[in-house]
């Protein structure tokens, strides 16, 4: 039960560090890692980020003196642990890391309730907010100081993960989190400046293209949005500029499903990313594992291996299925 406990024992019995998060990261994957890498350096713990993609624009402002040093240029045989951070499932480990797990001890750290447990210690807590929280929580147990630095990026997962804290998986406990993290002193209000008001006009473009393609269906319950890999490439623009668009169905009155759909670039055949936000009546996590994915109840994901129209009329009959057989 107490693997908060085993979490931190396992970090203390380790001098060499390495941590890692889950490919394309996100805010929470991107501010645990560097606020864990930091908290820990300050211990005077060697501690290093392993093989992370580069983070996305948007959230490029968080890297310091943060290095990533890619699988390359490491080994397994360089570290006593290797921390994964707000990752699920292997295949979200970056590939060029992903056998390093049975040679090495593992620690994962991680709030999907898909979690498969696939490291020697598993501390994984599906009510938490964001991992950004639970290394609030571990770095508080242990007594470890969390420094402005750390606490800027974790503030960014916080915000990230509970939709500035708004979604329902923001509970007392995170908002504790938040009150420590503010102690510090930290720049909340620039920090949401370089999340939020950063959009560029390819971006906004991109938003009509996918409000213009706007659907209802089970009765206006269920509203989709989606892009196809020519919409991205008409307008200059990669799937990282499509991160907020999931929620322009949300907005939609009576729709407790929104589905966004998109085309990845470059992927041959083509393949189809498809992203769920629901209500409380509906689990998405549950049925996107059914599809090969997973994620959070209220928002998950996954990949089919089609193109965007037959992708659409799969996700659209498997959702009817599920979640509105009677209409
Ligand atoms: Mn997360």
């Amino acid at each position: 039960m107490n693997t908060l406990n085993d979490a931190i024992e396992a970090i203390r019995a380790a001098g060499r560090i390495a941590i890692t998060t889950h490919i394309r990261p996100d805010g929470d994957a991107l501010g645990a890692t560097l606020g864990l890498r930091r908290i820990l350096s300050a211990t005077g713990r060697q501690a290093s980020i392993v093989a992370m993609d580069p983070p996305p624009l948007r959230y490029r402002f968080m890297m310091r003196e943060d290095v990533i040093i890619p699988a390359s240029e490491t080994s397994s045989d360089a570290y006593d642990l290797l921390i994964v951070l707000d990752t699920g499932s292997t295949d979200r480990i970056p590939a060029s890391i992903r056998d390093w797990i049975p040679r090495l001890r593992t620690l994962n750290i991680d709030h999907h309730p898909t979690n498969t447990r696939f490291a020697d210690v598993n501390h994984v807590d599906p009510v938490a907010s964001s991992v950004g929280e639970m290394i609030c929580e571990l770095a508080e147990r242990a007594g470890f100081a969390i420094a402005a630095d750390a606490a800027e990026a974790l503030w960014v997962a916080l915000i990230t993960d509970t939709g500035r804290f708004a979604y329902s998986n923001t509970r007392p406990a995170t908002l504790q989190a938040a009150a420590t993290l503010l102690r510090t002193g930290i720049p909340t209000s620039q920090i949401d400046d370089r999340i939020y008001n950063t959009t560029n006009a390819a971006q906004i473009r991109l938003q009509g293209r996918a409000i213009e393609h706007l659907e209802l269906h089970e009765n206006g319950r269920c509203a989709l949005v989606s892009l196809s890999r020519e919409d991205f490439a008409e307008l200059g623009c990669t799937g990282e500029d499509a991160d907020e668009i999931v929620n322009i169905p949300r907005r939609v009155m009576g729709a407790d499903v929104a589905l966004f759909l998109y085309e990845l670039q470059g992927e041959n055949p083509r393949e189809t990313k498809a992203s769920f936000r629901t209500g409380e009546l509906f689990d998405a996590a549950s049925l996107c594992r059914e599809l090969g994915g997973g994620g959070h109840a209220r928002a998950a994901g996954c990949t089919l291996p089609m193109p965007l129209p037959q992708a659409r009329e799969h996700i659209l009959a498997v959702i009817h299925n599920a979640w509105f057989p009677e209409s």
